[in-house]
C-alpha cells in the first residue's frame, strides 16, 4: 500500500516509520510513505503557507495554492486515481469497517490540515472523504492521519504475523475485549478467573464470549445495537448478570 501524506511537519511522521509494526511493513515493502510539504510549492519569498479567512475572525486557514498544489503533485505520483482523504473534526467518524475498506486500497493520499483548516472549495475540488478520529480537536490532522496510517497498517495481510489476533481484537466482532490475564497467577492477592485455569477450551470461548458481550452492553450499548444479538448471544448476556 502506497500512502502520499500532504504535511507541513513530515517529520512527525518518524513516529509510523521508525517503531514497531508499521516500520516492520515499510521495511518489508507492505506500506511506503511519500511526503508532500504545502511549504515546497509556495510561490512567495517567504514560503507563506497560511491566509486570513474571508469574513473575518480569529485564526488562519491553509493557504489555497500551496496546499492544492501540494495535493495535486501527490495525487499525481500514485499513478492511480486514488482517493484524497482529509483529516478534520468535521469528517465522518472513523471505525473498523472504514479502516477495512481504507487497507485494501492500493493508494491513499491523506492531507494533514494546520490552523483552522482548510478552505471548503478544496474539500469539494480535490477531497473525497473527510474523515475525523473522535469529537475532540488537536493542533494538526498528523497525528488523526498517523492514527489511520497505523491502523489501517495493521490490517494489510502479512503485516501482523498472527492474523488470529488481528481477528480476536475489539471491533472485529463488533464486541469489546473480554478481560486478559497473563502470569503470575496472584498479583498482589489478586486472583484469576477459575475457568481460564480449568482447561475446558469449552468453557473458557464461553465466559470469554459473555464478559464480551456484558461489557461491550456496560460500556458500549450503541455497539450492541449496530450489531444485533443472536439467540445463544441473549443467554450468554443473562448469564452474565447472574455472575
Ligand atoms: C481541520 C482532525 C483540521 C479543521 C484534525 C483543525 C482533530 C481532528 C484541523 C480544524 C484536527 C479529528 C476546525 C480546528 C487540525 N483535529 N478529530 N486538527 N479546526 O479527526
Amino acid at each position: 500500500m502506497w500512502i502520499g501524506i500532504v504535511s507541513l511537519f513530515p517529520d512527525m511522521f518518524q513516529a509510523v516509520s521508525n517503531f514497531g509494526i508499521t516500520r516492520r511493513a515499510l521495511d518489508k515493502g507492505l506500506l511506503s510513505l511519500e511526503f508532500w510539504n504545502p511549504r515546497d510549492y509556495a510561490s512567495d519569498s517567504h514560503r507563506t503557507v497560511d491566509d486570513k479567512p474571508y469574513g473575518g475572525g480569529p485564526g488562519m486557514l491553509m493557504k489555497v495554492q500551496p496546499l492544492k498544489d501540494a495535493i495535486v503533485a501527490a495525487k499525481m505520483k500514485s499513478g492511480t486515481n486514488c482517493s484524497v482523504i482529509y483529516l478534520s473534526p468535521q469528517g465522518r467518524k472513523a471505525d473498523h469497517e472504514l479502516l477495512l475498506r481504507f487497507s485494501t486500497e492500493q493508494a491513499l493520499v491523506l492531507v494533514a490540515g494546520r490552523y483552522e483548516g482548510i478552505d471548503e472549495r478544496l474539500i469539494e475540488s480535490v477531497i473525497d472523504e473527510e474523515v475525523s478520529i473522535g469529537d475532540f480537536v488537536v493542533t494538526g490532522g498528523e497525528l488523526p492521519a498517523m492514527l489511520l496510517i497505523d491502523g489501517m497498517t495493521r490490517l494489510i495481510p502479512g503485516v501482523v504475523g498472527d492474523m488470529e489476533s488481528v481477528q480476536r481484537d475489539s471491533f472485529t466482532d463488533g464486541l469489546l475485549n473480554c478481560p486478559q490475564y497473563t502470569r503470575p497467577e496472584i498479583v498482589d492477592g489478586q486472583t484469576i478467573p477459575d475457568v481460564l485455569l480449568s482447561g475446558d477450551h469449552q468453557a473458557i470461548a464461553n465466559w470469554r464470549k459473555m464478559q464480551a458481550l456484558g461489557r461491550t452492553r456496560d460500556r458500549r450499548p450503541d455497539l450492541l445495537g449496530k450489531r444485533g444479538l443472536s439467540e445463544e448471544e441473549q443467554k450468554l448476556l443473562r448469564l452474565y448478570q447472574t455472575q
